[in-house]
């Protein structure tokens, strides 16, 4: 079984990124037996696409997970949907600000991450995890590298989970290495989660 884990570049002006904070600390790792393979992000709507397309040949992964920062969330959020649509005055890293646009012209409205969705909040409950489902990645980047994994996947007729976890942005440098520690953990039990339901 192959996991490709995936952070995102910094962006908005901040210096670090805490998505690739996390997957570095998986980096070189195995969980059960799979083989996970990490990569970093570009946060550009337009070139996303491609570089997943390229990611999911060279790979060919069993499990996508997907994680970014979201710096006004304070719990981690496991996303359960991907819509069709860019929006935002805050530009990307290559200055796009998209008005409306579709991610995939003419996509479905809506996608669904497969991933074991309420098993992985109730195993990361079990371990004192405070995480939740969200309904909403945002209209951002994020939200974008979800619909693209999704729609490449369905596309390319792919028998592989995908899913995408927002990681509340670390401001207390003091305790970062135990955030960053609290974090691992926390993806650890979601790839473990999906793993053993498949
Ligand atoms: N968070 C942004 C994009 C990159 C990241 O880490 C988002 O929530 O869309």
């Amino acid at each position: 079984m192959k996991i490709l884990l995936t952070g995102f570049k910094p962006f908005g002006g901040n210096a670090t990124n805490v998505s690739s904070e996390v997957v570095s600390t998986f980096s070189p790792h195995s969980i059960e037996g799979s083989e996970i393979v990490v990569a970093q992000l570009p946060v550009s709507f337009i070139r996303i696409g491609e570089v997943l397309s390229q990611l999911i040949e060279l790979h060919q992964p069993d499990i996508i997970l997907m994680l970014g920062q979201a710096g006004n969330r304070e719990k981690i959020s496991i996303e359960r949907i991907a819509v069709n649509l860019m929006d935002s005055k805050m530009g990307d890293n290559d200055g796009y600000c998209p008005n409306e646009q579709s991610v995939v012209a003419g996509g479905e409205n809506a996608l669904f991450s497969n991933m074991p969705l309420k098993r992985i909040v109730e195993n990361l409950r079990n371990e004192g995890i405070d995480a939740v489902i969200s309904n909403s990645a945002g209209l951002y980047v994020c939200n974008c590298t979800l619909y693209n994994a999704l729609h490449l996947a369905h596309h390319k007729g792919l028998d592989c989970k995908i899913g995408f976890i927002h990681l509340p942005q670390i401001s207390d440098t003091e305790r970062k290495s135990m955030l960053l520690e609290y974090m691992h953990k926390s993806i650890k039990i979601a790839i473990e989660t999906t793993v053993s339901n498949i």
